[in-house]
């Protein structure tokens, strides 16, 4: 076996993953628990999660996470892992979920007893038995008092990388402190579910991840400190060092050590004593962890939602996306776009679309796909189709649920008119073409011409596709024909296991880097073989296409404002 085994994590709505790779890359054996298979029963939940619908709650049970733990590591023994091997532990969590420990916490942690289950000895550590979850909307007033509180939602996304979201754990926090004070007040310390799933490897409270942490709209990106005035309408001015203390230090370095891992999991599960705990990150972090992504590239995630991120030098925060720090290069950004809309949107136009007769329940709908050219503009004259197709409320924009089709000028965008149903053959093509015009305006400033081809114009190097959408060719082609992609579409071939992938390559970053300037893409990349990972798709940039989309994107926008107009008046 080639040289010391890494294992990463990934701790999603749905499931807990674990994958394990040797030095080389190479991976050597996974397992995960899945909550709906394996817990739905004792935990009540449906696709990871409860719901209280009343306040708009979506929470998850974390003992469920800790029952899982203990699962997710016997299912690896059973497979005959060589655990002893391994050398470094890391992982991702879902984004902006938080863990409310109580004072017991950190003195069970440090004495778990390896004759016992995990769960058994931390049923009582806990201030509050759930996690809200990233689906949770119940904060709308707490937004509301963020957005306001440093002047606008511009000045909170300039602070800490993003205007307010339902789901960012600082208006959590302050939802938990008015609506459940008793919770609040018994909270010692404040997790996300990264550093929770750390804390349980490492036998005691881990820090909060330097990437991670630019997900709870509390960090000040640029003085690399708690911001002082967000912690303030969080806490009030009084309980600013009590929240100080709840949420800890955050380390700024991404990589390191924070520790051997417990004797709880050498004891029982063969671990060696010397395996290392790297600081965990979020699941969109670790996402871009899961090849080399250098500056221009961007990765288009398929899956029931949609995102599309990139890891960039130049941060330019706006309340409609997302800058969050880069989880191993200081100074680098991950750009994030995070839609509610993707896959289920596609399945209902595919749904209105005539049965197909074979089994790929796909092949109308990629044939509408492919038969219709660029914005159904078949000839001289005739108007572009532009439309909106969200069945759930949307974030990018913040809208509520709706269908919107419009039409244009196809070549400068100019008479932009609402218009009725123009019939789902044609929705399939636009519906795929708007995900990627939403994706391609909001980028566009971050890209620019491509270094090995300076007669092309701005457009990302390479786009990357991961998730259920990306196994689809006619989306893929669609994708590449509005973002462009100098280098090419290519699908990232490590199934749904981008994130604990992602982890795995953190670890071994984060314990064989030779000194913290060793950068991850340098190390990685190295080792990463191009040919085992990745499939070329489609060539991504097409001449006129691209510039088909670039002469109605200003119409896209405008059509995005007038919607959002009448939704806010
Ligand atoms: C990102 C977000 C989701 C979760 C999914 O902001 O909320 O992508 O990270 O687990």
């Amino acid at each position: 076996m080639a040289g010391p085994l890494y294992l990463g994590f990934d701790l999603s709505t749905q499931q807990l993953k674990a994958i394990v790779i040797a030095s080389d890359l190479k991976v050597i054996s996974e397992s995960k628990v899945d909550f709906d298979a394996d817990f739905a029963a004792k935990y009540k939940i449906k696709k990871g999660v409860l719901t209280n619908e009343d306040e708009g709650e979506v929470i998850s049970p974390v003992a469920m996470w800790v029952e899982s733990v203990d699962l997710v590591l016997s299912r690896l023994n059973e497979k005959g892992c060589p655990i002893n091997e391994i050398r470094g532990i890391s992982g991702s969590g879902q984004q902006h979920s938080s863990v409310y420990w109580n004072e017991n916490a950190e003195s069970a942690l440090r004495n778990l007893d390896s004759g016992k289950a995990l769960l058994d000895q931390l049923s009582n550590v806990f201030a509050y038995e759930f996690s809200p979850n990233w689906q949770d909307h119940s904060t709308q007033t707490e937004c509301d008092h963020f957005d306001a509180h440093l002047g606008s939602k511009q000045k909170l996304a300039e602070a800490t990388g993003s205007s307010s979201h339902h789901r960012f754990t600082g208006t959590q926090i302050l939802r938990m402190r008015r609506r459940r004070p008793e919770v609040y007040n018994n909270t010692a310390r404040i997790s996300l579910a990264s550093s929770f799933l750390a804390s349980l490897f490492l036998g005691d409270i881990a820090p909060i991840d330097i990437s991670d942490v630019t997900g709870m709209n509390l960090w000040d990106i640029a003085g690399e400190k708690w911001n002082e005035s967000l912690l303030e309408l969080t806490a009030t001015k009084e309980g600013v060092p009590e929240l100080r203390k709840k949420l800890g230090d955050v380390p700024l370095d991404g990589g390191g050590s924070l520790g051997s891992i417990s004797s709880y999991f050498v004891e029982k599960f063969g671990f060696s004593p010397e395996c290392q705990v790297a600081p965990f990150t979020g699941d969109n972090p670790a996402t871009i962890l899961s090849l080399p992504l250098r500056p221009l590239d961007a990765i288009v995630s398929l899956g029931t939602s949609s995102t599309f991120l990139m890891n960039t030098p130049s941060y330019k925060p706006d309340p409609s996306y997302h800058f969050m720090n880069h989880p191993t290069t200081k100074g680098h950004y991950m750009f994030m776009l995070c839609y509610k809309n993707g896959g289920l949107a596609r399945e209902k136009v595919r749904d209105s679309l005539p049965k197909p007769s074979g089994s790929d329940p796909w092949e109308t709908f990629n044939k509408n796909v492919l038969d219709t050219p660029p914005l159904d503009v078949k000839k001289e004259g005739d108007k572009a189709k532009l439309g909106l197709y969200f069945p759930l409320p949307e974030i990018v924009p913040n809208v509520k649920a709706g269908t919107w089709r419009y039409t244009c000028d196809s070549k400068d965008g100019s008479g932009l008119e609402e218009t009725g149903d123009w019939g789902a053959q044609a929705d399939a093509r636009t519906i795929v073409e708007s995900q990627a015009l939403s994706m391609r305006l909001r980028s566009q400033n971050l890209v620019s011409k491509p270094p090995n081809r300076p007669e092309l114009p701005a457009q990302p190097r390479r786009i990357y596709l991961v998730g259920g959408g990306s196994l689809n060719p006619a989306i893929a082609r669609a994708f590449g024909d509005v973002l462009g992609g100098a280098d090419g579409v290519y699908r990232l071939d490590v199934g749904g296991n981008a994130c604990a992938l992602g982890g795995a390559y953190k670890a071994l970053w984060a314990l064989e880097r030779k000194n913290s300037d060793e950068s991850f893409d340098d190390l990685i990349g190295k080792r990463w073989r191009e040919e085992d990972a990745i499939q070329k798709v489609c060539d991504g940039y097409r001449d006129g296409a691209f510039q088909a989309y670039g002469n109605v994107l200003g119409a896209f926008e405008e059509m995005e404002n007038r919607i959002l107009d009448v939704a806010h008046n």
